[in-house]
């Protein structure tokens, strides 16, 4: 098979703007914590940290409508996609760490720039595809696909702090797999502009294997494209993902998440991934550990670790 990128780079993204819990600020630090850059390297890949960016306070920042922390939010995405495009174009597979999911504007944006031809699937409970006018909570991490889509460019209003972005995905670019909770306006939104989207429901009517299948089918048929894979932790049941801010009961299992990233990151086209949400503040010590555990665990098994078992390089069997 061909691997686009065999090498990984790794950044975090501390930012809490887009909801009001400011703990997924400290999701990258878990993840770090918990191992992830040696587990990588034990992959037999070659993995730079990037670090954590930081994002400059913004004190000025009235609502636009509804719409909390709007010059926030656009700045760091800003910063945020210059970070990515910058990770993809040294020739590696990006992993973003958050951080709430207001971030992957800035990692779509930054990995379209990087390479105009990806693809996404994103993996969630949600589909996020609020626009700052039908949000109901005024929270940008239940939006950020709207702002990415060039259907819906039309709908979607400069906010103050975006006026450096552009629309950089095609609807037919993207399928949701997960979800289980939706508003409205995203219903409406999705059928009116035919975007792909898997629910629970679809994942027990056909099996994971079928809609995985589809999925690839719909936005990357000919199996030539990069993808990005925006990984929701509230994508997966409560019982394993407790530490987020908006869980929702009845999600994917732990297999059918390793499943996912292990079929997909099989392909060799992976070039970005999102790991978001993971607020290791909330919950019980317990919780918090199974979750960010979980995280490294789905992130692991993108890059190749595999639940039959890996032979490192050069093992030589020893002999009696
Ligand atoms: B997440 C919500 F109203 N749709 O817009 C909203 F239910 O990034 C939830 O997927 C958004 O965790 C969830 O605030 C955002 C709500
Ligand atoms: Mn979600
Ligand atoms: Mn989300
Ligand atoms: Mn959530």
């Amino acid at each position: 098979r061909r691997l686009l990128y065999q090498d990984v780079g790794v950044i975090g993204f501390p930012f809490s703007k887009g909801q009001p819990q400011p703990g997924v600020r400290s999701g990258p630090a878990a993840i770090r914590n918990a191992g992830l850059i040696e587990k990588i390297h034990n992959l037999e890949r070659d993995v730079k940290d990037y670090g954590d960016l930081d994002f400059e306070y913004i004190a000025d920042d009235p609502p636009y409508g509804l719409i909390k922390n709007p010059r926030n939010v656009g700045a760091a995405n800003k910063k945020i996609s210059a970070a990515v495009s910058n990770v993809i174009n040294d020739n590696r597979l990006c992993i973003s760490l958050g951080g709430d999911h207001a971030m992957s504007i800035g990692t779509l944006h930054g990995h379209a720039t990087a390479r105009p031809d990806m693809c996404v699937l994103w993996i969630d409970a949600h589909v996020d595809i609020n626009t700052p006018l039908t949000s109901m909570t005024g929270n940008i991490h239940g939006t950020p696909v709207s702002f990415v889509v060039h259907e819906l460019k039309d709908y979607v209003p400069v906010l103050p702090g975006f006026e450096w972005m552009n629309t950089c995905i095609h609807a037919k670019d993207i399928a949701f797999i997960g979800v289980r909770d939706i508003d409205p306006g995203e219903r409406y939104i999705m059928e009116k502009f035919g975007l792909v989207c898997y629910s629970i429901h679809d994942i027990d009517h056909l099996g994971l294997v079928e809609v995985l299948k589809r999925a690839m089918d719909n936005v990357n048929p000919n199996r030539d494209r990069p993808i990005h894979i925006s990984f929701d932790i509230d994508a997966l049941d409560p019982l394993l993902a407790q530490s987020t801010g908006t869980p929702v009961y009845g999600g994917l299992t732990f297999r059918e998440g390793m499943y996912i990233v292990e079929e997909v990151g099989s392909t060799g086209m992976v070039t970005g991934i999102d790991m978001v949400e993971v607020n290791p503040e909330l919950g019980t010590k317990f919780e918090q550990n199974v979750t960010v555990n979980t995280a490294v665990d789905v992130l692991t098994a993108a890059l190749g670790k595999r639940r039959h078992g890996n032979i490192p390089t050069g093992y030589v069997l020893p002999k009696a």
